[in-house]
């Protein structure tokens, strides 16, 4: 049987207030990380200019926000996100939290790096990675082998990148020069079915299991929908695909994911365990943030099917 996230009954759990003028258009694509019993949210907040910049809401049980910044955490800053700072995607090492995001710009799309340990003070890291149309990047959890773990997606296929620290993943590091002419042999996952025929990008940091980094990622279709899917990488060479399942395991069904800003998206961007059950957060219709949550032990016996 396929195996398919479940909705939370409080979808969507976060929405524009009308009020702020930087949020008043959209807030969508949730990072998330936990710390203790709350759960810390970064998510993309469109203004009424269409500029992105970052808010922050603090999470319980779940589902309930408790509390959310009146303020954008992060704002534009520099020429590289001219246009806006999208998409974050948080991982936290050793007490500070790592997010990468996306910075837009007339160039185009490239990785930007900031750090908090509090989600009150930021610390800016610049770009980070190649200098190419580069997004969806996430830094694994912890490093292998003593060194940092990124996966990134130059369209169509997601890519990973071994460094001796993260330090080491600025773009002005040499190993990214020429990269365009080695994306090939940094690939590690291609579209491989119909509805993500167009390209794949990760959704949150890789979870760590007992059988593999749980890869949960967005797919789009030839008409640009955008589903969820989940995969697993070898625990000890993450570059290898290990298990990957065939068929969405989240797609736009309910009005607050087939209606926004874009129709027909979900997009997740945050996941964490609590009590073996996944919380997976998404982004609904470039709109609202949502969650939805599986069983750990379904979804890795759902892998185990397909590996
Ligand atoms: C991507 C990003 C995401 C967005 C998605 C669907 O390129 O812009 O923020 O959710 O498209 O529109």
């Amino acid at each position: 049987m396929a195996i398919k996230l479940v909705r939370s009954a409080r979808n969507p759990i976060i929405e524009p207030r009308p009020e702020l003028s930087w949020e008043r258009k959209a807030t969508f694509n949730p990072g998330a990380v936990m710390d203790g019993g709350v759960v810390n949210i970064l998510y993309r907040a469109v203004s009424e200019e269409g500029i992105s910049s970052l808010g922050y809401a603090e999470i319980v049980d779940g589902e309930t926000v408790v509390r959310r910044s009146r303020e954008p955490v992060l704002s534009p800053s520099g020429p590289h996100e001219e246009f806006g700072c999208e998409d974050p995607r948080i991982t936290a090492v050793d007490g500070t939290c790592y997010v990468f995001y996306t910075a837009y710009s007339r160039k185009g799309t490239r990785i930007a790096l900031a750090s908090t340990r509090d989600f009150r003070n930021y610390e800016r890291h610049g770009v980070v990675g190649p200098d190419l149309d580069d997004k969806d990047c996430a830094l694994f959890p912890q490093s292998l082998d003593g060194e940092a773990v990124v996966v990134h997606r130059v369209a169509p296929n997601i890519q990973l990148d071994f460094f001796q620290s993260i330090d080491q993943m600025r773009i002005s590091n040499p190993y990214w020069k020429d990269y365009g002419k080695r994306v090939e042999a940094n690939t590690i996952m291609k579209p491989r079915c119909k509805w993500e025929e167009r390209k794949i990008g990760i959704g949150p940091p890789p979870i760590r299991t007992q059988d593999g980094w749980l890869m949960i990622y967005h797919g789009v279709d030839s008409h640009s929908v955008y589903r969820a899917g989940a995969a697993l990488l070898d625990l000890e060479n993450p570059r290898r695909v290990i298990a990957r399942i065939p068929e969405p395991i989240l797609e736009p069904e309910r009005s607050f994911e087939r209606v926004g800003l874009v129709p027909n998206v979900v997009f997740p961007e945050g996941a964490v365990v609590v009590n073996d059950i996944l919380k997976v957060f998404y982004g609904g219709a470039d709109k609202v943030c949502c969650v939805a949550s599986v069983p750990m032990k379904l979804m890795l016996e759902a892998l185990e099917a397909h590996s």
